[in-house]
Parts: structure tokens; sequence; C-alpha cells
């Protein structure tokens, strides 16, 4: 049934397709943790979220995330980065640059971090951040302290100016790829536990992204803080609606077992 290669291995779509769908899933799962923006601007700089309501301290996912490195043996690693040009359409420096359009709430004169604006041609809502992760800058370096793996994947997202990128799969309007799907059905992941910064914006982009791309889906919540207490449960809510998992980063060697 199947055609085999030279070296006499099955070596058909079909056979791909059954090996990476149905039996590799039941052997073992096949486990990427993805680490998102554990990076400066995200901790001590621009876009700390410990300088945001809610409270918390960005840096304190970093000794979570070692000792889960430390302690799981994951198949693949992927580091994130957000990789911003400086003249970024997500910036509130940048606002005047980009052209309104007439249903924004907000106008370019008043416009501050946190507000949304519709930008025109395309329509497109846009959330405005202080300027952070410009690119090679200090700020978009992963913090100091982070475990970085031997023969980890690097995912750079947000480097179009002209569009906001806050999954590691996609850019938010889904035109562009990062890649990183393709980079993990090459090696039959089938499993993503997903960390990092910032719970409500960026890993849960991350991780409805893998949910959507056929991956059974973790969130360790301790291994993440976020900008808004709200929007971290709401989010939280609908990566379990897909049937994604919230869970404690003690449970994290169990998935990868
Ligand atoms: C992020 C806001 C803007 C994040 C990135 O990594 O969560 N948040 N850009
Ligand atoms: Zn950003």
């Amino acid at each position: 049934v199947f055609d085999t290669n030279q070296d006499g291995f099955i070596d058909s779509a079909e056979f791909q397709t059954c090996w990476s769908k149905w039996i590799t899933p039941i052997l073992r799962p096949i486990t990427a943790f993805v680490i998102v923006d554990v990076q400066n601007d995200f901790i001590s700089g621009s876009l700390a979220v410990c300088n945001c309501p809610a409270g918390h301290k960005g840096e304190e996912v970093v000794p979570v995330i070692n000792s889960v490195l430390d302690s799981v043996k994951f198949d693949v690693v992927v580091y994130s980065l957000d990789w911003h040009p400086s003249d970024h359409i997500s910036f509130v420096t940048n606002v005047a640059n980009f052209p309104m359009h007439s249903s924004s709430k907000v106008s370019a004169e008043e416009a501050k971090v946190l507000d949304t604006v519709v930008f025109d041609s395309p329509v497109r809502e846009q959330t405005l951040w202080p300027p952070h992760c410009i690119q090679e800058s200090w700020g978009a370096q992963l913090h100091p302290d982070l475990k970085v793996m031997d023969e980890a994947l690097t995912i750079k997202k947000g480097c179009n100016r002209e569009i906001e990128s806050y999954s590691a799969f996609f850019d938010n309007a889904r035109e562009s790829s990062t890649g990183l799907s393709e980079q993990l059905k090459q090696r039959f992941v089938t499993d993503v536990i997903v960390c990092g910064l910032a719970t409500d914006v960026c890993v849960a982009a991350t991780a409805m992204d893998a949910l959507s791309e056929g991956f059974r889906t973790t969130v360790l919540e301790d291994a993440c803080r976020g900008v808004n207490a709200e929007d971290i449960e709401k989010k939280k809510c609908a990566v379990a609606e897909q049937h994604g998992l919230v869970v404690d980063s003690a449970k994290a060697g169990a998935i990868a077992a």
C-alpha cells in the first residue's frame, strides 16, 4: 500500500499523514515548550507588566520557567521575541504616521497608551503601547536569567511596521505566518505548552493559534504574568472553551511524559 524509498523507509504522503496524525500521538506526545516574549522590556523596561494595574511582576516567571526546563524533557523548545522596527504601528509615538479611520473613538492627537484606535486602509483596531522591543535593543533581549536551551528555535514577530503580531504563529490579521506551525509539524509535535508574557496578550494569542493549528495546548498559568487582571481571566476561559488546558507548572511533567 505504501511507497518505500531506497532505504526501505515508508515514504508516501499517506503514510506521513498516518504517522504524524495518528501513530505518534498514540505512542507518546511530542511536546513543544513555547516561551513567549520573556524580554527585558516586558519585565523592567517600557512595557513592564509590573507597572500594570494588576501589579504583577514579570520577573517572577523566570525561575518558574527555568525550573520547568530543568525538570521536564521537551522535544522542542521555542523562544518567541517581540521584534519591532522603531516605526511600528503599535507604538503610541507613531500614531500620527498611519491614517486614522472615521470610526476611531480616539483621535491621533488625544491617543494614549492602552487606548484602542481604528486605523484605515486596511481598517484595523490597534491597541497602542509604549515603544518596546525595538529590534537589536536591550529591551528586546531575553531576560538575562532565563535559561536558554541548546538547539531551541527562536521566532521573531511584529517585524512588519504595518501589522500587529501578538501570536508566535500568525500576525493579528492572520495574513502572514512566522513559520512556527510548519516547524512544529515537521518535528511531529502533538502538544504545545505555552508560558511567558503577557498572559492576556501574546501568551493567549499564541495558545489560541496553537489550538486552531490542531495542537493539544496547555497554558502553565503560574509561568505567565499579564497586563489586565480581568482580561487574564477572560483569555484563560477562551483557551478552556477551545479545549485547551490551563494548569499549574507542576503538571508540565505529566503532559510531557
Ligand atoms: C505584547 C503588547 C505589545 C506581549 C507584545 O508580548 O504580550 N504585549 N506587544
Ligand atoms: Zn509588541
